[in-house]
């Protein structure tokens, strides 16, 4: 039997993966962690503690009393706030992981899920459809986090046998949690502000093409790579994956499709540099033939979910 930790629940991913790993696992059998109080959904469906992930004894404490069997490890410091307090960032985003990898080597843990980002690429990597192996300079704090921590998922494959696994994940749309802190937020806030106001003030210039994902699908494709044969899998850094590729411009065309009134204007902030030194677009051929990636959600499908379920929300 599996017995799954999530560490950072209360975020934009783990609020939905948590309940997706409780439905699949049963609800008992997800312990859901996270320095801040959880949502009401993950909080009365299931066992949640508060966990500072820096702490390592109260960790090993939770995995040792619990049986954990897998750990996702989602805490961490995203791209925007990871700028303007770069040294705690790094201490976090790495020591949590350092925390991680070390409880799961000595305990034997079956499987780590860590999530990589589009940041480990940087401005001198090719932009146009980036793929699995290229130049690789992230020029970010958080960007360079997570290319040492896609080095140290391999170690730890390669030295000591942990059956780490990671996704390279694009910037994540989603309607049930705020997103926390990073450039591509620009693309859940207009969803809100369109509903609410009608307008939005975008910190990105209209041409600034990022690759972005709808949650369902960003979920799909995490429990599919965990729960893939082993022996399928190619890679033990991280996986590219794509999903969509648009600028503000295009978003904001699309939203109109629903809401003619809708208007956008620009105010590129220091996100901006961040966004221009990322990929717009990706190749994930490589997770599509190890382990059979696919997505179901295109611009215009995810669109009209995150309007219908954000005007449900604000009603
Ligand atoms: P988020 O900021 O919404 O959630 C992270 C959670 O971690 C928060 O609930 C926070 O309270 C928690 N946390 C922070 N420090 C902690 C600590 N010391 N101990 C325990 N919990 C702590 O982030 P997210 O968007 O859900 O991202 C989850 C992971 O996926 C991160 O590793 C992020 O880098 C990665 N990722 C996210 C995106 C995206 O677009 N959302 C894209 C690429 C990669
Ligand atoms: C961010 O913008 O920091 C994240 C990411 C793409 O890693 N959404």
């Amino acid at each position: 039997m599996e017995k799954i930790l999530v560490i950072g629940c209360s975020g934009q991913i783990g609020s939905e993966l948590t309940m997706e790993l409780r439905k699949r696992y049963g609800n008992n059998n997800v312990i859901a962690t996270d320095i801040r109080p959880a949502g009401a959904e993950v909080a009365d469906s299931g066992p949640f503690e508060i966990l500072d992930v820096l702490d390592a004894s109260k960790l090993q404490l939770i995995v040792e009393h619990e049986k954990i069997t897998q750990i996702y490890h989602l805490a961490a410091i995203l791209s925007g706030n990871a700028e303007k307090r770069p040294l705690q960032s790094w201490d976090i985003n790495m020591r949590s992981l350092m925390n991680v990898l070390e409880l799961a080597r000595e305990h034997h843990l079956k499987k780590i899920f860590w999530p990589s980002s589009i940041a480990v690429f940087g401005p001198t990597t090719p932009r146009q459809n980036t793929p699995q192996y290229t130049v690789m300079e992230p020029n970010t704090v958080y960007g360079i986090s997570k290319l040492a921590g896609e080095r140290w998922i391999e170690y730890y494959f390669n030295k000591y046998g942990v059956d780490t696994r990671g996704l390279r994940y694009p910037g994540l749309i989603s309607y049930k949690t705020e997103a926390g802190g990073g450039t591509t937020d620009y693309a859940v806030e207009i969803f809100y502000e369109a509903v609410k106001h009608g307008k939005y003030e975008c910190f990105l210039g209209p041409d600034t093409a990022l690759p972005m994902m709808f949650m369902p699908d960003a979920i799909k494709a995490t429990i599919d790579l965990m729960e893939a044969d082993s022996s399928k899998l190619s890679l033990r850094s991280s996986y590219n994956i794509a999903g969509i590729s648009f600028t503000p411009k295009i978003l904001a065309e699309e939203i109109k499709k629903h809401m003619p009134d809708f208007t956008i204007s620009y105010k590129p902030d220091f996100r901006q540099a961040i966004a221009d030194s990322w990929p717009a677009s990706i190749d994930d051929n490589v997770a599509r033939q190890d382990w059979g990636l696919h997505y179901k959600y295109d611009l215009s499908k995810m669109t009209q979910v995150m309007l219908e379920e954000i005007r449900k929300k604000l009603n």
